[in-house]
């Protein structure tokens, strides 16, 4: 099954927005398997955010993720990555469609919330920069054929 990555951001965790956001992934029939709340150094964000060294941006994004602690994830399911960009909408909040996490509590790019892996192969590699394996807890869920089944 596949895995994917995800942040509530410091401006989630300060407007009380974890619940919602795990809730909304929850409701989707997606599996928590890892999660741990931290402060994030400028080590770590650089890191993930290497890809946009560089962008007029990066500075501020750096700034930011490390502002205030921040709930990291893995969620697992399948088409994982698809589904929770899907759930948390567009980059930029103005143009996220009605119903996703971006669009119903965000307004500004700088300011969304959240992030999620982009492809399958980012996910692996930020899931390994972010937590150790011992911190994957695999489980099993009862009801999974009436989520995930095919028929
Ligand atoms: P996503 O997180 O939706 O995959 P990316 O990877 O293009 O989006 O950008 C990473 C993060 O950088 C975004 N979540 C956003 O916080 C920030 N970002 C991207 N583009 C801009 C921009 N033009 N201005 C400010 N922040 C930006």
């Amino acid at each position: 099954m596949e895995k994917t990555f995800v942040i509530a951001k410091p401006d989630a965790v300060q407007r009380g927005l974890i619940g919602e956001i795990i809730s909304r992934l929850e409701r989707r029939g997606l599996k928590l398997v890892a999660a741990k709340m931290m402060q994030v150094s400028p080590e770590l964000a650089s890191q993930h955010y290497a890809v946009h060294a560089g962008k007029p941006f990066y500075n501020g994004l750096i700034k930011y993720i490390t502002s205030a602690p921040v709930m990291i994830m893995v969620w697992e399911g399948p088409n994982a990555v698809e589904a929770v960009r899907q759930t948390m909408g567009a980059t930029k909040p103005t143009e996220a469609a009605p119903g996703t996490i971006r669009h119903d509590y965000a307004v500004e790019i700088s300011r969304n919330l959240t992030h999620a892996s982009d492809s399958s192969e980012t996910a692996e590699k930020e899931i390994m920069l972010w937590f150790s394996k011992e911190e994957i807890c695999t489980w099993d869920r009862t009801i999974e054929d009436w989520i995930t089944g095919k028929n």
